[in-house]
């Protein structure tokens, strides 16, 4: 059999949560930009009637459609339910991006010409030569920064944006990673994502993007996906040194907080 193109039939994964100001005009650009790709919103039940903004899209055309969910369970869930539908629908690629128009809908193509030149994995890229963020608060750069150069030397990712939230996945890569066993929310969910992609010697590409300031509606970044992030990669990092330490394989060790606690998750990684 044939293997189909990554850009054959892609599906672009949206979560959202009170983005009415934005969806409309996202996947209309999305729609333009790369015909061949379905888009899936996944609403967490929006005050603001997002979903029902989608739902009158969708009833125009086929290859819009959403997942309504009942309560706000955080863009990581949102995304393993939207790739668990996406790949069960046969997607040859499945992409991650905001609604609030941060990702630029005519980035898509690049996105998606990067994995059908070979990438499992490619990146959209705000700190690579090409890329930038006009527009952020010097303080949301410092942690952005900050937080990138701690997680690439923490966990040794061959990356420079590990939280970037616009990425195209192959779904081998996907299934190699097992959705199910992905913990992390946030800013977690993306370095947790490259970090597993790594280990699995998956093959990673960095794509040179600008990254808007949304225009519309609020942002959901709150001070928990901060320490949810730090307080994971703390972990993974602690884990992955014993484990090299020990000359054990660099396996992923999962940690749920609900686990235990810091020490007792290294020494877990230890005996595994
Ligand atoms: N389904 C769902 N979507 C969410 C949730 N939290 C955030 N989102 C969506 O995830 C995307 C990213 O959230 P943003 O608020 O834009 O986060 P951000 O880009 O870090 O913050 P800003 O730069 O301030 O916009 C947006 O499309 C949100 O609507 C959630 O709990 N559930
Ligand atoms: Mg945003």
């Amino acid at each position: 059999m044939t293997q189909l193109r990554p850009s054959a039939a892609p599906w672009v994964v949206i979560p959202t949560y009170n983005e009415a100001g934005n969806i409309a005009n996202a996947v209309k650009r999305i729609r333009k930009a790369l015909p061949a790709a379905n888009v899936l919103v996944v609403d967490d039940s929006s005050p603001d009637g997002t979903a029902h903004i989608v739902e009158a899209l969708a009833a125009e055309d086929p290859m819009v459609s959403v997942v309504l969910r009942s309560t706000k369970s955080g863009l990581g869930s949102a995304y393993r339910a939207g790739f668990s539908k996406g790949m069960a629908q046969g997607a040859t690629a499945l992409i991650e991006m905001d609604a609030d128009l941060s990702h630029e809908p005519e980035a898509l193509p690049e996105l998606i010409a990067a994995l059908d030149n070979g990438a499992d994995l490619a990146i959209g890229s705000r700190y690579v030569p090409g890329g930038a963020s006009p527009g952020l608060t010097a303080g949301r750069l410092a942690l952005s920064r900050g937080g990138n150069i701690y997680a690439k030397f923490a966990l040794g990712l061959p990356v420079m944006d590990a939280t970037s939230g616009f990425r195209a996945y192959r779904p081998s890569l996907l299934g190699a990673i097992n959705l199910s066993t992905v913990s992390a929310d946030g800013y977690g969910f993306q370095i947790e994502m490259v970090f597993r992609a790594n280990l699995l010697g998956a093959r990673i590409k960095e794509v040179p993007i600008i990254f808007n300031q949304r225009v519309e509606g609020v942002s959901k970044m709150s001070t928990d996906i901060v320490r949810e992030a730090m307080l994971l990669c703390t972990v993974w990092a602690a884990q992955r040194r014993m484990r090299q330490l020990l000359g054990k394989r660099s396996d992923f060790i999962p940690y749920h907080k609900a686990d235990g606690s810091m020490a007792g998750a290294v020494l877990h990684a230890l005996r595994s």
